[in-house]
């Protein structure tokens, strides 16, 4: 019979030590500590963003809004917080979509795998290893969780919230995605990072619907990541003109940051960008069924968003793109079985047929139609024709 000898375990600065090599190894870019209670100021400043409505939608930003603002109140076991990053910085600057309005601007980071899949492994490979190392309880976190991760991230040092609200690093840039550990070990934690953006406001003077009721705070009902990503039914009005041809998130914001300066663009592999997604023509995109849509986005964060959306956002974008090549597509969507497909279609064509031609569509197709909300845009686009406008 063979004895193993005892397993030797660290604490302290070497268990601290162990881990940050081993998260180097694992291809994170940013490692650093900070303690549960280190932001008291969260459990006042969520509730004023959530009272003030600016989550919109996402009732899920509500539900444990009490473990969301403060760790211990998720998992009072918790010592430590470790906040993880990884880069992402996109190889050209994505403002240069904006102005190919035939195709379709991606938000850099779902050009890529989803970045929940490759953070969430490695993260809990590297969980498993603090834990084994230095058997200690752990719980890792990426970006589902209640868990509040640029101002831990921010406490930790990693960098500061930028006046556009994402985290900023003097070396990344504001590239970066964040993931966090909570344990149960007590490492020696780091000092918080201080505010590098002084008199700077690029970030809010590029915003495209004036998403920024002051620096620092974002109102997302506003904001073209949520309306195209998070927002759940017809997109407002009020801003479908200023979305442009932003199909999936928006990086304006966040690409007119000076300190991306700083930031390499060589990151984890597995997060590199496909090349079929830098700027999709919009042509092909309004052509996919549900099945077609599965496989063209698989992998990717687009997936998650489902094929109505997604063509709701294309046709937003093609009623934006002042093409008559493609008004075809819009008239093709205007028989869409999705109801959501069909008033994204309907705006689209509002836009791009002269009135003759909406009024000869609405004969063939509109007329009949029996969703309320397609109705409305029905009339509201033949109000923007007026058949006799003397
Ligand atoms: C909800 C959410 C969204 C929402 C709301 C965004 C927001 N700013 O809150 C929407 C859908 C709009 C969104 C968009 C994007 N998101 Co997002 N999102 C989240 C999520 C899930 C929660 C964020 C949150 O807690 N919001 C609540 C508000 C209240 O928190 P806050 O922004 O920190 O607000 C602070 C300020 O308001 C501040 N404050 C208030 N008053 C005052 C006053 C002063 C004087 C000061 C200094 C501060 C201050 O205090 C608050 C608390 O710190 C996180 C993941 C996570 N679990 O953390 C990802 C996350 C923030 N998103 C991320 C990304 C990448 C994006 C996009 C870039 C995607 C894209 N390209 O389309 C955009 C960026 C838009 C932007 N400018 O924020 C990354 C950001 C990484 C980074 N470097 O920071 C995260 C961390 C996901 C991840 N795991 O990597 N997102
Ligand atoms: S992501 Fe776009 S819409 Fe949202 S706040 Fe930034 S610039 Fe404005
Ligand atoms: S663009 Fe300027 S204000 Fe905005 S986060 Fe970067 S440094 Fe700060």
């Amino acid at each position: 019979m063979t004895v193993r000898p005892p397993r030797k375990l660290l604490a302290g600065d070497a268990l601290r030590r162990a881990v940050e090599a081993r998260a180097r190894h694992l291809g994170f870019d940013g490692f650093r500590v900070t303690r549960p209670d280190a932001v008291p100021a969260l459990v006042e400043r969520l509730p004023a963003w959530l009272v003030a409505e600016h989550h919109g939608g996402m009732a899920w930003m509500q539900d444990r809004a009490d473990q969301r603002a403060d760790p211990a109140a998720l998992w009072p076991g918790v010592r430590s917080v470790i906040v993880l990053s990884m880069s992402y910085t996109p190889e050209e600057s994505p403002l240069e979509a904006l102005t190919r309005p035939d195709r379709g601007a991606i938000a850099a980071y779902a050009q890529r795998r989803d970045y929940h899949e490759v953070m969430k492994g490695k993260l809990k490979e590297l969980g498993g290893y603090l834990s084994a190392k230095g058997d200690v309880r752990v719980k890792v976190f990426v970006d589902t969780a209640p868990v509040m991760e640029k101002p831990l991230a921010e406490a930790a040092g990693l960098g500061w919230q930028g006046k556009h609200t994402v985290l900023v690093s003097r070396t990344h840039g504001n590239w970066l995605l964040l993931g966090a550990i909570y344990t149960s070990a007590e490492l020696v934690a780091d000092e918080p990072e201080g505010d590098h953006c002084g008199s700077c406001r690029r970030c809010l003077d590029i915003c495209p619907t004036n998403a920024f009721p002051e620096p620092y705070r974002l109102d997302a009902r506003r904001c073209v990541s949520y309306l195209t990503i998070e927002h759940q039914g017809p997109i407002p009005h009020a801003f479908r003109a200023a979305i442009g041809n932003r199909i999936f998130g928006c990086d304006d914001c966040l690409a007119v940051c000076p300190w991306n300066k700083f930031a390499a663009t060589a990151g984890e592999a597995r997060l590199a960008a496909r090349v079929d997604l830098a700027a999709p023509p919009l042509a092909e995109l309004a052509r996919l069924d549900d099945a077609a849509f599965r496989v063209r986005f698989a992998g990717t964060p687009i997936k998650r968003t489902g094929r109505d959306n997604f063509l709701r956002n294309v046709l937003i974008a093609i009623g934006n793109s002042g093409s008559a090549a493609l008004a075809p597509e819009a008239m093709r969507c205007l028989t869409d079985a999705s109801p959501l497909v069909r008033g994204a279609a309907v705006w689209a064509s509002g836009r791009l047929f002269d009135g003759a031609a909406l009024r000869i569509a609405f004969a063939r197709v509109g007329a009949d139609e029996t969703d309320d909300a397609v109705r409305a845009e029905w009339q509201n686009a033949l109000a923007q024709h007026p058949a006799n406008p003397d």
